[in-house]
């Protein structure tokens, strides 16, 4: 009896004591469905971590806006209702306005120049920035490049813009850059497959997967290569969840997301000849040198925008801009 009493106990306090049981159940929201961006790093951020924790961790993915839109969702991870998120640079913008210095229009010439600057100290001290506003910025994975597509006439130069109906993300500068262009910008959350058929708005502009991923060859005849945005997502964590994670946690956490952002911008920039091939294939007219010279000198101006007024965006903005040079 005393033996097995003790066993009892010894099992008892086995099963209780500390981590080797315990697990730790992280909620991870993305705006987008299966297939898309998003939903790649998220998806190879849960293998990465499962396996290297041994399940400590367990992630579930709430893709397809089940925790709501993008801006929904980082209230939530503010609040640590959901702990984890990969969203897009856009929706950051109304958070923490440093972050709108890198959807600033032609600023990065290539990816290996973004990934440059956004690896090194800049990117780190701009999601550093982001803990002032109760997210632990963990590392940039990637939309890509944004083209403009519309129903209405092949866009060459700014002037093929004037009067267009865009669809902008939740940005100050995304809408600041379409109403620079002459179109009509209309801010609206993801998705947007049914605004784009019903006509509520003419265009819109996103990466070459969205296009393909979203179908949305069925109904944007045009698209034009504009590339005028390098579009990031920011792979975040709630500030107040991982306060409560120990140090160890924190660095397998922090190189798994990185790792596996790493791993999605590659897989992204990998595909987008097929997408291409595969867009124009489905009937897409596609003009793949629109007038960038021209699209730029619209834009030049916007650097003096009020929006990039508050002394550290504008330090900020002219740091990545040399850095970009
Ligand atoms: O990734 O809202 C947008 O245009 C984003 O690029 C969208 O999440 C698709």
């Amino acid at each position: 009896m005393k033996k097995l009493l003790s066993f009892m106990l010894a099992v008892t306090l086995f099963l209780f004591s500390g981590n080797a049981f315990a697990v730790t159940k992280v909620k991870l929201g993305v705006v987008t469905k299966p297939g898309s961006a998003q939903n790649i790093v998220a998806e190879k951020f849960k293998e990465l971590i499962e396996q290297r924790s041994n399940k400590k961790f367990e992630i579930k993915i709430y893709h397809s806006a089940s925790l709501g839109n993008e801006t929904e969702i980082l209230q939530q991870v503010q609040m640590n209702t959901i702990q984890m998120a990969i969203v897009t640079g856009g929706p950051f913008d109304t958070f923490d306005p440093i972050t709108r210095v890198i959807n600033y229009p032609f600023l990065f010439k290539n990816s290996a120049q973004a990934d440059k600057i956004l690896d090194g100290p800049l990117g780190a001290q701009i999601l550093k920035s982001l803990e002032s506003h109760g997210f632990k910025g963990l590392s940039f994975s990637e939309n890509g490049f944004r083209n403009l597509t519309n129903s209405k006439h092949p866009v060459r130069t700014p002037d093929d813009v004037k009067g267009l109906k865009i669809r902008v993300m939740a940005s100050a500068i995304h809408k600041a850059i379409w109403k620079a262009l002459g179109a009509n910008p209309t801010p609206m959350p993801w998705p947007i497959y049914t605004e784009l058929e019903q006509k509520v708005i003419d265009g819109q502009e996103n990466p070459l997967w969205v296009m393909e991923v979203y179908k949305f060859y069925e109904i944007q005849k045009y698209m034009s290569l504009t590339r005028h945005v390098y579009s990031y997502h920011i792979d975040v964590a709630s500030l107040k969840w991982w306060k409560t994670l120990d140090k160890n946690d924190q660095d397998m956490i922090r190189k798994a997301m990185y790792e596996a952002a790493v791993y999605q911008r590659k897989d992204n920039r990998s595909k987008n000849a097929a997408r291409l091939k595969f867009l124009k294939e489905k009937g897409m007219q596609v003009v793949e040198h629109p007038d960038i010279a021209a699209f730029r000198a619209k834009v030049a101006n916007l650097k003096n925008m009020d929006i990039y007024k508050d002394p550290k965006v504008q330090d900020m903005l002219l740091k990545i801009m040399k850095a970009a040079k």
